[in-house]
């Protein structure tokens, strides 16, 4: 066990407790083309979580904690997407309609998958999730508790859409949380910046933040035998 340097308090990092999650950064959201580009975002935004969650990913595997990867869609019959979050807004295009990279949001289309540089590997748990929250309508709980696992690192975007609604749905099933700060994304800097603040506030009301800089090397003194 070793503490990371967290806000509002050091943060205590077990391997064998704590699992790395990784919230839906697929194509459709990070890439030019996708959902969140027709939500009239700019991806360019999110990209720059891309290279510290990769430093994070190598850090978790080589610790050899549990990753789980998460990405939001719906099935090509769009029969597990409610209508109103089809009609939400006002898109250029809709889940489910064609975009650069297939059938927008749609489970199998390329643009649904993880980018290249996050590309899962073998063994990494890939929750499918119809929802903002990880938890809601997904196996996500059951593969926590078979692992033993009640400490989350928590990464991915978007910070204030479906980063703060698994932190909100975790903290309430009993999770300990800890969001890496620069891991996580927002198409709005000011959103990024308050949603962290909202997480520590109030003597860490959701959870812990800290930079990938305090969690790296805090996953690897962890994970070194005494
Ligand atoms: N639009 C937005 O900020 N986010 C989403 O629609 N999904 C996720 O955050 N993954």
């Amino acid at each position: 066990m070793t503490s990371v340097d967290a806000l509002p308090t050091p943060f205590e990092l077990t391997p064998e407790t704590t699992a790395l999650v990784i919230i839906d950064m697929q194509r459709d959201f990070l890439l030019p083309g996708g959902f969140g580009e027709s939500l009239g975002n700019d991806v360019s935004l999110l990209q720059k979580a891309i290279g510290p969650l990769r430093d994070l990913l190598e850090a978790a595997r080589a610790a050899g904690i549990l990753v789980v990867h998460t990405r939001e869609g719906h099935l090509p019959d769009l029969s597990d997407c409610p209508p109103a979050k089809l009609q939400r807004g006002n898109p250029s295009h809709r889940i489910g309609d064609p975009g650069a990279f297939g059938r927008i949001l749609i489970r199998g289309e390329y643009g649904h998958d993880i980018v290249d540089e996050l590309a899962p590997v073998e063994g990494e748990i890939v929750i499918d999730k119809p929802g903002k929250g990880a938890f809601y309508a997904t196996e996500l709980q059951d593969v926590l508790t078979a692992a033993g696992v009640t400490r989350l690192l928590v990464t991915g975007v978007t910070t204030e859409v479906c980063v703060h609604t698994t932190v909100r749905e975790a903290n309430d099933r009993g999770y300990e949380c800890l969001v890496v700060s620069d891991c996580v994304g927002s198409y709005f800097p000011e959103f990024q910046r308050v949603g962290l603040d909202m997480i520590s506030a109030q003597g860490g009301i959701f959870g812990w933040v800290a930079d990938s800089a305090a969690v790296v090397p805090a996953l690897a003194l962890a994970s070194t035998p005494a």
